[in-house]
């Protein structure tokens, strides 16, 4: 991994507040929509000015995709669109900083984390699915395998890069073309993204990238020329999107909230089980669909751990994402952080026992400090609801069934991690939790070959392996 230290001229980035336009059939082009201001959550200030697409732009956007469909990409052998894919993927290391400078302008994180998870992770996602583009049919899909056609895509804000790179990556590789919506408080790097496939020469129209409100993401998936759905969000919104294409015979995938639980056992190294709860309550500020947001310790050693845990957490430092020695940076926007505030103060009000980290916060941005909450019942809104911030909620459990019932005691069941040093008990417990993923001793591990997404309300569908292709594919 390549040092890095934020160059000043990486923060004048902040300075130009560049008019970013939307991309569609290969140009750059002012959206009809009522333009959106993004802000610098860190700072409150403007970042830039970005175009959004109206209803009738997403309607153009759809249509460039089908042509770029019908005429070019579904026909193009494998191995010539695996040239192409492997060309955004080399693109994303050419730019890394660029990426990760403004991924963490625009959406908060600390910059080691875009730096060494974000933007490494999507570039690995487009090397990934570009080796698969020519062999699908190696795979058991049949000698001429079948892409979808056009995949309306939604994404949300907390991995913003990443995110797009999950969803465009094997919809190229299996033939189908792109439009894809950002959230509208991070579409910054989905645009310099867009940037790149221009600079790769992809045919115009294989990927559209337009930036609006939920409004456009709602026009997007339900229009008719849409093939296949793909979201990466909130439950609620999942809920919508699956109504909206009841009776259709569009194909979905959903990616949505979770309550995952992290369990330790008493015979876990503690030391290491602290430093992978910490890593999976507070990575990215909490705001991640898989964070470890209920820890359930038992009851030995419950002191202990949490005890640990505090020493620990105290250490974190709070503050500009753009240091490199950050470990938390800013909430992504004021919405999140009223959210966070509104469900912390629902712990206090329930009885459970706050804890906050000691840590100084700036004057300025959206910031919010380590938390950690004891004493908390299963019945408690911070032990039910997604908080989707720095927040933990810990709760005890005497035997290993007792930590299965709780752990799948959540209309969600997208992760959960288990510490032991008993390999038989990690197969044990990860046979009986229902979690789209289960880590042992460790905690946020991503690959791309590893299919990831959820169980009940945390969606349907997988995303990354070869499990990830056939939701572009007619298998
Ligand atoms: O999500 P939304 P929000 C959870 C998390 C968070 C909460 C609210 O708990 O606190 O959701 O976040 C687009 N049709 N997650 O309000 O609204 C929207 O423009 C089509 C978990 O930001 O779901 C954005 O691009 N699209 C999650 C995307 O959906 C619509 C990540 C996500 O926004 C739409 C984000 C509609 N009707 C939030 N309405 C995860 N799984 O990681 C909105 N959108």
């Amino acid at each position: 991994m390549w040092e890095y230290a934020p160059a000043p001229e990486s923060r004048d980035i902040a300075n130009l507040k560049p008019n970013y336009r939307m991309f569609v059939d290969g140009k750059f082009v002012e959206g009809t929509g009522e333009p959106l201001k993004t802000i610098n959550p860190a700072t409150e200030e403007v970042l830039a000015e970005v175009s959004t697409a109206s209803t009738s732009d997403v309607d153009t956007a759809v249509k460039a995709a089908r042509r770029a469909y019908d005429r070019v990409w579904s026909k193009m052998p494998g191995s010539e669109r695996a040239k192409y894919i492997y060309r955004i993927a080399r693109q994303i290391q050419e730019r890394a900083r660029e990426l990760a400078v403004l991924e963490s302008l625009d959406n908060g994180k600390p910059i080691k984390e875009s730096r060494d998870v974000d933007v490494p992770t999507a570039a690995a996602h487009f090397f990934y699915h570009a080796g698969w583009a020519d062999k699908l049919s190696y795979a058991g899909y049949g000698p001429d395998p079948k892409p979808l056609g056009v995949a309306g895509q939604v994404i949300p804000w907390n991995f913003p890069l990443l995110m797009a790179a999950w969803k465009i990556a094997p919809a190229l590789a299996c033939g189908n073309t792109v439009v894809l919506k950002p959230a509208e408080t991070t579409p910054l790097s989905a645009l310099v993204l867009a940037d790149i496939i221009q600079q790769c020469d992809l045919p115009p129209g294989v990927v559209n990238i337009i930036p609006g409100a939920g409004d456009v993401g709602a026009t997007l998936v339900e229009h008719p020329d849409v093939n296949k759905v793909a979201f990466t969000g909130s439950t609620d919104v999942g809920k919508i999107i699956q109504r909206q294409l009841a009776g259709t015979s569009k194909k979905l995938t959903l990616e949505l909230g979770g309550k995952a639980a992290n369990i330790v056992f008493d015979d876990a190294p503690l030391d290491q089980a602290v430093e992978g709860i910490v890593n999976g309550i507070f990575f990215n500020q909490g705001h991640v669909c898989c964070a470890g947001s209920r820890l359930l310790v038992q009851e030995s050693v419950a002191d202990e751990l949490l005890e640990k845990l505090q020493v620990r957490i105290n250490t974190l430092r709070v503050g500009d994402p753009l240091d490199k020695n950050t470990d938390v940076g800013a909430i992504n926007s004021r919405e999140q952080l009223t959210k966070i505030k509104e469900l912390t103060e629902s712990g206090e009000a329930e009885g459970a026992q706050r804890w906050t980290s000691s840590c100084p916060l700036p004057d300025k941005g959206f910031f919010f400090a380590p938390t950690v909450f004891s004493n908390v019942s299963q019945a408690m809104r911070i032990a039910r609801e997604e908080i989707f911030g720095p927040v933990l909620s810990v709760l005890t459990f005497r035997t290993p069934e007792e930590a299965v019932a709780k752990a799948n005691n959540t209309p969600y069941g997208l992760s959960a991690g288990v510490w032991t040093e008993k390999g038989s008990r990690i197969l044990w417990m990860a046979q009986r939790m229902r979690a789209g993923v289960v880590w042992s001793n460790t905690f946020n591990r991503f690959d791309p070959a590893a299919p990831f997404g959820g169980y009940q309300e945390s969606g349907f569908g997988r995303e990354g392996g070869r499990t990830g292709l056939e939701a572009y594919l007619d298998v």
